[in-house]
């Protein structure tokens, strides 16, 4: 069993905590001032570490192993949502750290390759996974192009943060050999069941889309009901239709989200003449997601039809594709939790997306849980307990060492 330093990775995380710190959440935007020295610190963090570490082209921080391959990469991210938690990706960064650092500092584990990353923007405030998209070699000028709320493109943002003109570190198809990636549940099943450990057997697909609705800004006073064409009220409409045509062809365990929306010009006595939704929907199965990207088209056409808005749907972001992971580092994982807390542990889909999902169709990828304290992410309450974040990185050093001495 490898011996990895609790009490350092506890003080470490809380003080990667401490950039964006707000109230008892992260607000860790990519590309802000505070996600940048968060980066900065953790190219420090992977030096002393024994890693040769640097901050990317596209701002993913990359510590590579002395040793040769073959190597594991071992990763998440440090961008966090609007509203961010202070262990998603964070937790599953100085894992990696922790893990490498403690392999390098043991004489019998010396020799084993593991390079560590901190990817970039997985939270999409620009473009979900841009940081491991760019690694698997799949940066788009889409990619480049896509902007935040605010509306400044990656491009903008890159040269902004002077990474404008800074190379990109790649995957090495004749060095890397798996992608691993320890994190927090985001859910209340492992606390639930009284489990300590998930092993993750597969991720959810994630789409998202832009639904517009035109109409005529009028005074709200005046203009007779049957004479306008009211914006909000063609986005409420929509936003009924959804929930019951989405259900109509949802799998057991798909999800499906209106998470933001907009009427314009936002004023009680005046009818708005703009509107717009974020939808989101999530399912592990290709076919639903297919589905209901069908299900959201016609729903778009139909309102469209019906008027008096025109009523139309942009798709974007290209989302995440859902994935299995490999069986061989689901075996290492769960054989690794069962020496830890045998019989605490089990195998569970993940409904959040991760950047596991861009390395699984390039590399043999594999998935570790702890639990969410209440389930509860993506909100600034977000925690878990120190013994379990503790011991996730005991069983995930000790099955990267398994799987690196069994290749
Ligand atoms: O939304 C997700 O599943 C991920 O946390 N970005
Ligand atoms: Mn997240
Ligand atoms: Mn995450």
């Amino acid at each position: 069993m490898v011996e990895i330093d609790g009490p350092r990775l506890l003080r470490s995380l809380r003080e990667l905590r401490t950039f964006g710190a707000t109230g008892s959440g992260v607000v860790r935007p990519t590309f802000s001032d505070v996600d940048m020295t968060a980066r900065r610190w953790l190219v420090a963090q992977m030096s002393e570490a024994g890693l040769e570490a640097s901050i990317d082209g596209i701002g993913n921080v990359i510590g590579r192993s002395p040793n040769p391959g073959p190597a594991v990469v071992l990763g998440s991210h440090s961008d966090t949502q609007p509203e961010g938690g202070w262990l998603d990706g964070a937790m599953g960064v100085m894992y990696g750290i922790e893990v490498a650092r403690s392999l390098l500092a043991d004489p019998a584990t010396a020799q084993l390759a593991v390079d560590v990353a901190a990817w970039a923007d997985e939270e999409g405030t620009y473009a979900s996974a841009l940081g491991s998209h760019s690694f698997v070699g799949e940066l788009t000028d889409a990619s480049l192009a896509a902007t935040n709320a605010d509306g400044e493109s990656v491009a903008s943002a890159l040269n902004r943060v002077g990474l404008a003109g800074v190379d990109p570190i790649c995957l090495e198809p004749d060095r890397h050999v798996a992608y691993l990636e320890a994190h927090i549940e985001q859910g209340p099943h492992l606390e639930a069941s009284g489990n300590r450990i998930g092993v993750v057997t597969g991720i959810v697909g994630i789409s998202g889309a832009t639904v517009r609705f035109r109409g005529e800004q009028n005074h709200a006073g005046t203009t007779p009901m049957s004479m306008r064409k009211d914006a909000a009220a063609s986005l409420f409409e929509f936003g009924v239709r959804f929930r019951s045509r989405f259900a109509a062809v949802a799998g057991p365990a798909s999800v499906w989200t209106i998470g933001n929306l907009g009427v314009h010009p936002g004023a009680e006595s005046i009818v708005a003449g703009e509107a717009w939704c974020r939808v989101q929907y999530r399912d592990a199965s290709v076919q639903v997601m297919d589905r209901f990207a069908d299900t959201l088209t016609a729903l778009v056409a139909e309102l469209d039809d019906e008027g008096p808005c025109r009523v139309t749907v942009e798709t974007g972001d290209r989302g995440m594709v859902p994935v299995t992971m490999d069986p061989a580092i689901v075996a290492v994982l769960g054989s690794a939790a069962e020496r830890r807390v045998p019989g605490a542990w089990v195998e569970m889909p993940s409904g959040a997306g991760h950047d596991a999902n861009t390395f699984a169709p390039h590399l043999p990828t594999g998935m570790l849980f702890i639990p969410s304290i209440g389930g509860v992410s993506h909100d600034f309450a977000e925690d878990s307990h120190d013994d379990d974040i503790v011991l996730g990185c005991c069983v995930f050093a000790d099955a990267v060492e398994a799987y690196l001495t069994s290749l």
